[in-house]
């Protein structure tokens, strides 16, 4: 069969000219294609459209197509989908958005799946080949990831520069944060962790430098971790990953093993500075006090940290901004990204604003944390979107950007050339034509 992987380009939040550039020089793997891709047999052909880069030709030969859909893709998925399914060809829908709503997704899909596909996807083709596709296909328990295989890259052929490959180690989170997707979608509040043998191996095969972590957190079993990372010591990459703040905050060792191995950067979801928002939202691993010793902490070991932040929470009133901006500004973080809070589907905080009538917008496309699409308590949607303007502006003004282009100078490419396009997205940032 020829079949054919299909990554949406969601509602646009940058000119098509820039998507396309920044994607065509840096295009890391994505992990959900590597994955289907991995597990696909050898007599199926596969190919990749980003459509971020290129253009979906809808006449194309083909006998399956497969489109991985997160909420903000969805619409996008919905209409492609719908056009392929007008040629009579068939179409499996996949991924975080028809997990959490498949009632809605199989509406636009010859079949789904729900939750992880390793198990699933292998039988799926089996299904197709005898002319026996279900219209649903279900992960009922988590995935052993142990039987994952080793093969790197593998056969995955995605246009662009390939510059960073994603990989996991671990999956799921048991923390369970009440606005988060992961803890709350199928399969994924379970923790698991790979081999350490097979991660290695997989890591080997790998011919680029650059490696990026997939996994919610790194921090969670922290024995596993410290033993990848002595593993990882001479094998020569540099990789990005995320972390949570109490443990990063208290773990030396776990620092230092993670420098040794070659890790540039932590992630870190801070989400608010505000104590009472954290423990609105059940973020337990956060205590905002600690947050300027975590990032002096990982940069006395010679990483940077890259710091998530959400605005919109019951508990932030209108100065949220200004004490946020006076923080980060004054905490030498190197890289923030500034979202909206945004409920997804399948998380107690969708649930939770419907219950209260206060999920204002369904268009799926505005779920990306740049949109308002609840009634927020103490805040306007307006204060929201300028607020978030405010600090994309704030931080990324000239001076903190030569700061952190110039700290990334001796990281390498990769890092020189993400830095260069998040701080150009902050710098231009603009929530006009959104509003
Ligand atoms: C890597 C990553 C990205 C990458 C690639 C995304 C991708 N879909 O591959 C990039 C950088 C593009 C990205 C961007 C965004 N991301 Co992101 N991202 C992740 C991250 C860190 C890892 C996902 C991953 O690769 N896992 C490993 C792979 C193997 O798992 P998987 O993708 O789930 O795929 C499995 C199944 O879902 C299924 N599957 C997936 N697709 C398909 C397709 C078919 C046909 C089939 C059969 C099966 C299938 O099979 C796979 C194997 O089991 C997750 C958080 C996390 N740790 O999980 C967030 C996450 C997926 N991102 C999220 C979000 C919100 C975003 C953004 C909207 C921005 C933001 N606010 O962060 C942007 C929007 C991008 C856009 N196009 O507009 C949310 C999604 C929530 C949701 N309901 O949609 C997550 C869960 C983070 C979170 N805490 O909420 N992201
Ligand atoms: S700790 Fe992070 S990954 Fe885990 S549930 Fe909370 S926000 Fe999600």
């Amino acid at each position: 069969m020829k079949i054919l992987l299909i990554f949406p380009n969601p509602a646009k939040t940058l000119p098509s000219f820039i998507v396309k550039f920044l994607s065509i020089f840096s295009n890391p793997i994505i992990p959900a294609f590597k994955a289907l891709t991995n597990i696909t047999p050898e007599k199926h052909s596969i190919d990749i459209i980003d459509e971020r880069i290129e253009n979906i030709d809808y006449d194309e030969d083909c006998d399956l197509i497969g489109i991985s859909v997160m909420t903000n893709q969805a619409p996008k998925a919905y209409t492609i989908s719908d056009e392929f399914r007008k040629r009579g060809k068939k179409v499996v829908l996949g991924g975080w958005h028809p997990s959490a709503l498949p009632e809605e997704a199989k509406q636009h899909a010859d079949s789904i799946v729900i939750g992880e596909a390793e198990e699933i996807w292998p039988q799926l083709l089996r299904d197709i080949e005898k002319d026996s596709l279900k219209q649903i296909y279900r992960q009922e328990k988590p995935v052993n990831l142990s039987i994952l295989p080793n093969l790197g890259n593998g056969r995955i052929k995605q246009k662009g520069i390939n510059s960073a490959v994603a990989i996991e180690a671990t999956r799921g989170c048991p923390h369970g944060c009440n606005f988060c997707a992961i803890s709350h979608s199928p399969g994924r509040r379970l923790f698991r962790v790979r081999p350490i043998e097979q991660v290695i191996n997989e890591i080997k095969k790998i011919p680029q430098k650059y490696i990026l972590f997939s996994d919610a957190s790194l921090t969670i079993n922290t024995n596993y971790t410290k033993e990848l990372f002595k593993n990882m010591k001479e094998l020569g990459k540099k990789f990005y990953c995320y972390g949570n703040a109490n443990v990063l905050f208290k773990d030396e060792e776990l620092l230092k093993l993670a420098q040794e191995a070659g890790c540039i950067s932590w992630t870190i979801g801070f989400e608010s500075i505000s104590q009472k928002s954290l423990d609105s939202i059940g973020k337990k691993t956060n205590v905002a006090d600690q947050y300027i010793s975590v990032i002096n902490k990982i940069h006395d070991f010679g990483m940077n940290v890259e710091g998530s932040f959400m605005f919109g929470f019951d508990a932030d009133t209108p100065d949220i901004f200004d004490s946020t901006l006076d923080f980060i500004c004054k905490s030498d973080i190197d890289k923030a990204e500034f979202h909206i809070l945004t409920p997804f589907p399948g998380t107690p905080l969708f649930d939770e604003l419907e219950k209260q009538n206060r999920i204002l917008i369904k268009d799926w496309s505005k779920y990306d944390g740049k949109n308002v699409v609840y009634r927020p308590m103490h805040l306007t949607a307006d204060d929201l979107m300028n607020g978030i303007q405010k600090m994309y502006n704030g931080f990324y003004n000239p001076s903190n950007i030569l700061r952190m282009i110039g700290r990334n100078v001796k990281k390498g490419l990769f890092p020189l050339i993400t830095t260069t396009s998040i701080s150009f997205q902050g710098l231009t940032y603009t929530n006009k034509k959104r509003m």
